[in-house]
């Protein structure tokens, strides 16, 4: 579980990135199928190009759950009980496919906050991040 020092690091820089959490999203997800072309088999229904309404929206919905999950990081299984069923038992995404999107969520956040991602901010973010995959991915069989 995470330390003191680094749930004050995640809760404080959720402070910064809420308000463009939108964005974060959006980009997150288009490095994710750029770089990880084989995540958007999931997503066949979507229109995936960069900057698209769905895109734009699935990207929202994304980081609002990880913004729910640093609201509650103390209990983030209870916080995502209801999301880490459907995806363990409706959407069945591959876990390595959690690795990748939550190496883009760190690459965007390097980006858009370049001064705020030390070194100890990278790792703590790192480690939140697996919690949340970790949850998300606990109830598969
Ligand atoms: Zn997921 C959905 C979150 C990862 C795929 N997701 C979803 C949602 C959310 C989420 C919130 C919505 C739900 C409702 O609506 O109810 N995810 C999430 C998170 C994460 C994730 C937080 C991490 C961190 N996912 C993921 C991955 C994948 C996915 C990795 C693959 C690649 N999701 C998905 C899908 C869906 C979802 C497919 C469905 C969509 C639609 O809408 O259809």
């Amino acid at each position: 579980s995470l330390t003191k020092a680094e749930r004050t690091i995640i809760t404080s820089m959720w402070g910064k990135i809420s308000s463009q959490a939108d964005t974060i999203g959006t980009e997150t997800l288009e490095r994710l199928f750029a770089s990880y072309p084989q995540a958007k088999t999931y997503f066949p229904h979507f229109d995936l190009n960069p900057g698209s309404a769905q895109l734009r929206a699935h990207g929202s919905k994304v980081l609002a759950a990880v913004g729910e999950a640093v609201k509650s990081i103390d209990n983030v299984s209870a916080a995502l009980a209801k999301l880490s069923e459907l995806h363990a038992y409706v959407l069945r995404v591959d876990p390595v496919n959690f690795k990748f999107l939550s190496h883009c969520l760190l690459v965007t956040l390097a980006s858009h906050f370049p001064a705020d991602l030390t070194a100890e901010a990278h790792a703590a973010w790192d480690k939140f991040l697996t919690i949340v995959s970790g949850v998300l991915t606990e109830k598969y069989r």
